[in-house]
Formats: C-alpha cells, structure tokens, sequence
C-alpha cells in the first residue's frame, strides 16, 4: 500500500501513465486522474487524445468487470466520478477550437435512465467543434424534451439511453414529436452503447451516433444538408 501511495506519476513513461490511470479510474482515485490527466497534457498530447485513450477506454474496462459482476454500483458510481473530474479539465480544451457557432442541440439522457457520462462527452466535443448545445441531464420525461425544444428551437435533438429497458423510451419521444406535426422540424440523432443502426431506423431516428466523434461528424452533415435546403428555396424564391 505504501508503495502505491508514494508512486510518483511522473515518473512513469506514457504507456506506463495510460496504464496506471485505467487502474486508478478503475479505483475512484479521481485526484490520481485529474493528474494524470494534467501530465499528459504537460507532454503534449491532444485533450481529444487523452480522453479516448486514458479515460474513455478505462470506463470501458470498468465496464466489462460491471457486467460480469466483479464491480458493483457504488465503485462504478466512484469511478464516474473520477471520470467526470479527468473530463472537467479537458471539457475547456476541447471547446476551444474557435469554431464559430454551427448549428444548435437539446440533448438529453431518457427517462428512467440516470447515465450521463457519455452523453456530457458527446456535449463537449460538439462545443468544442462549435455547436450550442442545451444539454437537459438524465431522466427526462417526452414533457422536458418538448419543452426545451420549444424554447432552445435547435436544429437537433440529441437522445441518450444506456439501458435496454431505457432505449425503446425514444420511440416515444419521436412519436410525439410525429403526432404533434413537429418531426421533421429536427434532425433525431440518438446513441449510447446498447443501440445499432437497426434500431435507430426502427423508431424512426435520422441516425444512430456510435461514439461522440461520429456524433459530430453526422451532426456536420445534418448542418450542412440543412444550409443547401436553405440555399435550394431560396433560389426558387428567387427565380
Ligand atoms: Co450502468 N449499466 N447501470 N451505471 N453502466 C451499463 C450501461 C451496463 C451495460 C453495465 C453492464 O452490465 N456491463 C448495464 C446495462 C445492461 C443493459 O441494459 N443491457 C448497466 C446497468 C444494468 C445499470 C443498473 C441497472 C445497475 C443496477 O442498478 N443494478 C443501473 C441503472 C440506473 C439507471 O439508469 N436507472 C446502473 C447504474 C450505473 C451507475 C449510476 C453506477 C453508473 C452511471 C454513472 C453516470 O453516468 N453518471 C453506471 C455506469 C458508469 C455504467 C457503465 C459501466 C459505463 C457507462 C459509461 O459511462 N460509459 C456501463 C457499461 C458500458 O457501457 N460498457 C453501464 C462511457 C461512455 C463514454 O460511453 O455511455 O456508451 P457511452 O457513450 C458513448 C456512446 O454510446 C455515444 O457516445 C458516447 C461517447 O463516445 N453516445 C451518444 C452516448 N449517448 C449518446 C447520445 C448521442 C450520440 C452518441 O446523441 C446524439
């Protein structure tokens, strides 16, 4: 234990580093992280770099031991955490590209489903490629979403869900939003680990984002399609 405690992060090489932070997020040692963080930071590496590698890809093992029974809420609960301390250094980074503002999103995790780590990671890389983004929290009802739809007026709504009796609640959502006439004033971006492509068509999303940086990119393309539109009818205005 004492030798733990005296382990001077710095003076592991990169790999070792990684290493040692996927065994401290594993621990809910959040401090250990944050720093961690803050050396590979130090040594040049990109925020966006830092976090699929040494934080994302922690959480994924965290993971794995959550499913075969070897973790249990309250660790994984601290091991969020230590997580979320790692992601409040980089969220600054990575919002801070310049980008001017493109495009806006409601985004928001589900009802009855409480997990927002990956959904405040999909938030931060759309800030940081320049998107507004209105982020709801967890547990939300079809009433908040329409809500903040009303009044953000985004050109995207965002859906998380992290469990397979949480993710069919996005039907509902899109359902409403079909009988109140107001679906296709939004793109319907949903994601979150336990969906794929087929569900995503299923329940009549536009797409399914497998991981933040693909959340971007498709959210790009939404912005872009949109603009053409724009541009299209106002040509025939025009003409
Ligand atoms: Co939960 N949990 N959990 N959990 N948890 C999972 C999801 C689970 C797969 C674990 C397992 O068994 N291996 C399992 C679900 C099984 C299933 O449904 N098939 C599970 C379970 C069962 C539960 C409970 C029921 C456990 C219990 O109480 N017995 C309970 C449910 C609570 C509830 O929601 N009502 C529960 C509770 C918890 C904690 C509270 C302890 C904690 C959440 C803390 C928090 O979020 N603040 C927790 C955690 C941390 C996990 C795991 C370990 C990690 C999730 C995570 O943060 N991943 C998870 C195991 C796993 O997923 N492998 C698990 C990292 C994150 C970066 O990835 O969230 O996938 P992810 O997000 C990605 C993409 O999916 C995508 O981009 C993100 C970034 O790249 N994406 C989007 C996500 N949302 C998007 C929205 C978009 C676009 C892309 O919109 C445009």
């Amino acid at each position: 234990m004492a030798d733990e405690d005296d382990l001077d992060l710095r003076e592991l090489d990169n790999d070792e580093l990684v290493q040692q932070m996927h065994d401290d997020l594993y621990d809910g040692l959040k401090d250990e992280v944050m720093e961690g963080v803050n050396i590979l930071l130090e040594r040049g590496w990109m925020p966006y770099q830092v976090l699929t590698e040494a934080l994302v890809e922690g959480m994924r093992i965290v993971g794995v031991d959550f499913r075969d029974g070897i973790l249990f809420v309250p660790e994984v609960l601290l091991a969020a955490n230590a997580m979320k301390g790692g992601m409040g250094i980089l969220r600054p980074l990575l919002a801070e590209t310049g980008a001017a503002q493109v495009g806006k999103m409601v985004i928001g995790t589900v009802k009855g489903d409480i997990h927002d780590i990956g959904k405040n990671l999909v938030s931060m890389m759309m800030e940081g490629a320049g998107f507004e983004v209105i982020d709801i929290g967890i547990n939300n009802p079809v009433e908040s979403y329409l809500a903040a739809l009303e009044e953000h007026e985004p050109d995207i709504l965002g859906m998380s869900a992290l469990l397979t009796t949480t993710m069919p609640y996005m039907k509902v959502v899109i359902e409403e939003l079909a009988a109140r006439g107001l679906r296709d004033k939004y793109a319907v971006l949903v994601g979150g680990a336990p969906l794929n492509e087929a569900f995503a068509e299923a329940i009549g999303a536009d797409a399914y984002c497998r991981d933040a940086a693909v959340a971007v990119e498709t959210a790009q393309d939404v912005m872009a399609r949109r603009h053409n539109q724009a541009n299209a009818l106002q040509a025939v205005a025009g003409a």
